[in-house]
């Protein structure tokens, strides 16, 4: 009985190491796993749906390989990934969920979420969010021809790039006020999220009484993963190269 949470993979044609990574772990860790759940940015960017390349085919294959065989597979969307559909799902057999989500987690009503949500000291950012979750503007964006919305894509990373470079690191991390507060909300004393490249497994007090807040890692070095199982969790890492055993 395990299940199985990743995120912020920021997988690309130009990371061919971190892709072979990746597909290692769905050919190796998710045999007889309950489910896996990608906590968003599994790409590092996504400008339609129809957007297809050998490198994205391998990718969805590997989740129709998965879904197939009879595991399910969630997503729920990042940062960068939020523009991915019905129709990806429809490719991957993986089922898309909301931004902020309960599952019980054998037994523990555990909220899952990519974490972009919780940086609100990042008003610029909250802002920029808002118009690209905009349903009319995207409905305006996937008018605009597939090869245009790659350079539209580009033109926005690379001013990105320069943005962050002025942005102090407290700003880019979760505001604990945010976390207390939905966990209230949704009345859970378990978090898991990514998108802070911080993993971590954080204890705080949540109407007086003991929380834990866990945070997945990036794939920038190495692939991480947080193991689930009846028993607990633990946050583990998958190394790129082949060659060596974990
Ligand atoms: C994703 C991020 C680039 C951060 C644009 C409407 C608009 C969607 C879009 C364009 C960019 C996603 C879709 C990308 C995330 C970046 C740079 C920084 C911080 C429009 C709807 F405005 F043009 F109409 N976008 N792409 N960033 O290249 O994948 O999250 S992206
Ligand atoms: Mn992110």
């Amino acid at each position: 009985m395990t299940t199985l949470f990743i995120s912020d993979l920021h997988l690309s044609a130009e990371r061919p190491d971190m892709t072979a990574c990746f597909l290692r772990f769905m050919a190796e860790d998710t045999k007889n796993i309950d489910a896996l759940y990608v906590l968003g940015d599994l790409f590092e960017m996504w400008i339609g749906d129809d957007e297809d390349s050998p490198f994205l085919q391998q990718i969805k294959q590997a989740f129709k390989t998965l879904t197939d065989s009879g595991v399910p597979c969630y997503f729920i969307h990042g940062n960068r990934d939020f523009l991915i559909g019905k129709r990806f799902s429809q490719q991957t057999g993986v089922q898309l969920l909301p931004e902020h989500c309960i599952v019980e987690l054998y037994g523990k009503p555990t909220l899952i979420l990519h974490g972009d949500t919780l940086c609100i000291e990042d008003e610029a950012y909250q802002r920029y969010r808002k118009k690209v979750h905009n349903k009319f503007i995207q409905w305006l964006f996937f008018r605009i021809p597939l090869s245009r919305r790659i350079k539209i894509g580009e033109k926005f990373r690379s001013k990105s790039s320069k943005n962050n470079q002025m942005k102090s690191q407290s700003i880019m991390d979760v505001t604990q006020s945010e976390v207390v507060r939905l966990m209230q909300a949704f009345h859970v004393d378990q978090m898991i999220h990514g998108h802070t490249h911080r993993p971590d497994i954080h204890s705080l007090t949540v109407d007086n009484k003991p929380a834990s807040r866990i945070v997945l890692g990036d794939w920038y070095e190495h692939g991480s993963i947080l193991v689930v199982t009846p028993d607990g969790y633990q946050l583990e890492t998958r190394n790129f190269d082949t060659n060596q055993q974990q």
